[in-house]
């Protein structure tokens, strides 16, 4: 079997690794930690703790409010964020990016103002099978008031969507949104979000991106997807949690009213009525989460001095060498297609151990991996699974992790089958 050494890797991890604090600590007395649950958090490199410490030192402050030095210096931190976002997505214009908690909060924006102001009775809008709960739930929320259809593009079984379902639905049906995810959390498969844009287009619907699982991974140019909207989070992209962003095109996000009502979000209030800020004000009601944007810009900062092309080479790399070492081990199943269209994600069962009993075999190894439907119920449950056990790689991790990965896993076998 290859290791890391027969590969040309693009960068010294070693030295990415230097970057990241956590990963330095025993992750009990005696292990280290090996750190795979990247797809439901990723860690933080030092530039982005210290940022957002000098920040709360430095420059704390509310921003656009007040008159002084200190706010001028938080509203500068912040709004820098917002320029390097957008640099980072390749958004036409500042006044596209609006910062929210995350993916989830970033569609729920969407559904509540575009969705709630465009979907009716007789309408149809497409998600998949296997999207998150984020990507699903608050359509049936909306559904349920507004009486619309969804409908779900079905998976095949080598883990890719079924387009022509899709493309078919866009030829006969009233659709007026697809939403998909550009990479799913769980089979890791990466959806062709640019030919589904197009066709969607062609069809006059509208497109939503969950970009949670692709942003922190792959080079992403929201003019090149031409999707309507994309949603995506910090703190898989070794930002901070409570930052994400929702990327919506500027005469859309024009025409949409706002969500939620506050300061900072209007441009005049009378007792009788109010009317609305500019973009991206008009999406951002109340204080925001200023030092997580801050840390947000900064890991922007740092994934751009690595290259994104680069991070996804290595981990495409790392993913394929993860995918042929688990394919040695007997009794165990990777769900999703091969490593070429995929994620660096790796879902799968083991015989018929409880995936939360691996995980917790895997943790006193100083191995930290997710078990559970991923917020991903129905994919679970079209693979007819309750569970699965999940390891996903970011631009830190090793093969020589990997390695004790494989090594840990007939461990776990023969603690867990006696
Ligand atoms: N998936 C995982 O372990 P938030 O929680 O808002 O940052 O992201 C939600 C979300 C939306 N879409 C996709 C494709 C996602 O993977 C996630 C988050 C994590 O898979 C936590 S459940």
């Amino acid at each position: 079997m290859s290791t890391s050494e027969s590969i040309t890797l693009p960068y010294s991890v070693e030295a990415i690794r230097a970057d990241f604090p956590i990963l330095h600590q025993m992750h009990h007395d005696d292990v280290p930690l090996i750190y795979l649950d990247n797809a439901a958090s990723s860690q933080k490199p030092a530039i982005v703790i210290e940022a957002i410490d000098a920040y709360y030192r430095q420059s704390n402050a509310n921003v656009h409010r007040g008159i002084h030095k200190l706010s001028d210096a938080a509203t500068e931190a912040y709004e820098g964020a917002r320029l390097k976002v957008r640099k980072f997505i390749n958004a036409g214009s500042k006044r596209e990016i609006i910062f929210t908690r995350g993916t989830t909060e970033s569609i729920n924006l969407v559904a509540q103002t575009w969705g709630r102001a465009n979907l009716e009775p007789g309408d149809v809008i497409i998600s998949t099978v296997m999207e998150h709960h984020a990507n699903i739930v608050p359509w049936q929320i909306l559904a349920a008031e507004k009486g619309f259809t969804i409908r779900y593009v079905p998976v095949l079984p080598d883990g890719t969507l079924d387009l022509d379902v899709l493309y078919g639905w866009l030829r006969t049906e009233p659709v007026k949104l697809v939403t998909v995810a550009h990479v799913s959390n769980v089979l890791g498969t990466v959806n062709p979000v640019e030919e589904i844009t197009r066709r969607a287009h062609e069809a006059g619907a509208k497109v939503l991106v969950d970009g949670a699982q692709s942003v922190p991974h792959l080079p992403v140019d929201v003019q090149t997807i031409d999707a309507d909207f994309f949603a995506f989070s910090g703190h898989k992209m070794v930002g901070p949690t409570g930052a994400g962003v929702l990327y919506g095109k500027r005469d859309i996000l024009e025409a949409m009213p706002p969500w939620m009502g506050g300061g900072d979000m209007i441009a005049r209030v009378t007792l009788e009525g109010s009317t609305w800020n500019d973009l991206p004000y008009k999406f951002e009601a109340g204080t925001p989460a200023i030092a997580p944007v801050v840390g947000l810009g900064y890991a922007v900062d740092y994934l751009m001095g690595i290259g994104m092309d680069k991070i996804h080479a290595y981990e495409q790399a790392i993913t394929q060498y993860a995918l042929d070492r688990l394919a040695e081990v007997t009794g165990l199943t990777v769900y999703g297609p091969e490593a070429s269209q995929k994620g660096a994600v790796a879902a799968f069962t083991f015989q018929d151990i409880h995936p939360h009993d691996l995980a917790q075999v895997l943790d006193t190894f100083g191995i930290a991996i997710r078990a559970g439907h991923h917020c991903a119920m129905p994919l679970h449950t079209h693979l007819k699974l309750n569970a699965t056990a999940r390891a996903s790689f970011y631009l830190y991790n090793t093969f020589a992790e990997v390695d004790a990965l494989i090594d840990a896993l007939y461990i776990s076998r023969r603690k867990l089958t006696l």
